[in-house]
């Protein structure tokens, strides 16, 4: 649902939503421990997620965030926390403060709302993460969009360096 959903025949809408009935026939095609899997089931294991990356709205399921498929996804701007923060491995660093936060390879440059998650996030790519301080607020009110993802996670389509600081 974030990468490449046509491997599972998988059609998404412009939100990035799918019909929960042809994601359970996807995995139950998958055969195996899947071959049974029932709605109940799938609705637990995405409410008892440790990391909430998918929602499920009556007969539709969609991941949050994380994306990378091609093709933007439509999301209605929000109001961003006055602080965000993201984590990054050290020698990242040089780049973003020439060029500012970019999506890179996914839609959206992911924010984390606590300094605790964006660490957690950062030592993905480097055991001692530099912790940057996103001036959201200013950003947004600068014209710069930003999306809620969910309870942790906001988006942004980039967020240039001046809005940054490290420490
Ligand atoms: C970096 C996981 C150089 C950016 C996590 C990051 C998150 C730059 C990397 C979610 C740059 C992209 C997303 C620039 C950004 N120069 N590097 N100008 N701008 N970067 O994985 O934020 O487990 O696409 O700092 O927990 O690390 O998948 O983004 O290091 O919530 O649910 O480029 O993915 O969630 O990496 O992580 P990613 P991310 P899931």
């Amino acid at each position: 649902m974030r990468h490449e959903p046509w491997r599972y025949e998988l059609e998404l809408d412009e939100e990035g939503w799918a019909d929960i009935d042809q994601v359970l026939l996807a995995l139950r095609e998958e055969g195996g421990r899947w071959k049974d899997l029932d709605r109940a089931q799938l609705g637990a294991v995405i409410a008892t997620a440790t990391k909430q990356r998918h929602e499920i709205a009556g007969n539709r399921i969609r991941a949050s965030y994380g994306h990378s498929l091609p093709g933007r996804l439509d999301r209605t701007p929000a109001e961003p926390p006055a602080v965000l923060f993201h984590g990054t491995a050290c020698r990242a660093l040089e780049d973003i403060r020439r060029r500012g936060l970019v999506p890179m390879s996914r839609q959206f440059v992911h924010l984390s709302r606590t300094a605790e998650v964006a660490r957690e996030v950062g030592c993905r790519r480097d055991p001692r993460p530099a912790l940057l301080r996103v001036d959201a607020l200013a950003a947004h009110s600068d014209g710069i969009a930003f999306y809620a993802g969910n309870a942790v996670v906001w988006l942004a389509d980039a967020v240039p360096a001046r809005y940054l600081t490290t420490g």
